[in-house]
């Protein structure tokens, strides 16, 4: 079952977030997408679901997986299911992006869905979660911060 953020719980949370600088591109998808590449899917699970180890085999809060690509110049659709009981962001400032990713309720993973448009030129982005989660999490690339690679 998708369940789309209102809008203004997007607008609220940038507000939190002090970005108000920041463009919010979360869109439900209500039916036509003109998505021209197929979505991206990525998975958020707490460190008590076990969502990924650290070198030392600690669990920890992650986006499975952080790092992923998509083609220059596209509409990208991005589908993130949350089985974490938690919300978290996916905050990229170089794409312009905060999107308050929503939490599994009564056991259910909840799927938050939105789209943007894929720079022009081939390169790198990061991207983070500002939710306050796991906070050795959000320090590491691979776990609550990752890199988004956009392709020719
Ligand atoms: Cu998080």
């Amino acid at each position: 079952m998708k369940r789309h953020l209102p809008l203004i719980a997007v607008a609220c949370l940038a507000t939190a977030l002090a970005l108000p600088s920041l463009a919010v591109a979360a869109r439900a998808t209500s039916g036509h997408v003109a998505a021209t590449s197929t979505p991206i899917q990525l998975s958020i699970k707490s460190d008590v679901q076990q969502g990924k180890q650290d070198a030392k085999g600690s669990w920890h809060d992650a986006y499975l997986p952080a790092l992923f690509s998509a083609k220059v110049g596209r509409r990208v659709t991005v589908s993130v299911t949350n089985y974490d009981p938690a919300p978290h962001t996916f905050t990229a400032p170089g794409l312009r992006l905060s999107v308050l990713i929503a939490p599994a309720k009564a056991g259910q993973p909840a799927v938050t869905t939105f789209t943007f448009r894929a720079p022009a030129k081939p390169g790198a982005y990061d991207w983070f979660c500002a939710a306050g989660c796991d906070p050795w999490a959000m320090a590491h690339l691979g776990f609550m911060r990752g890199r988004m690679t956009f392709t020719a």
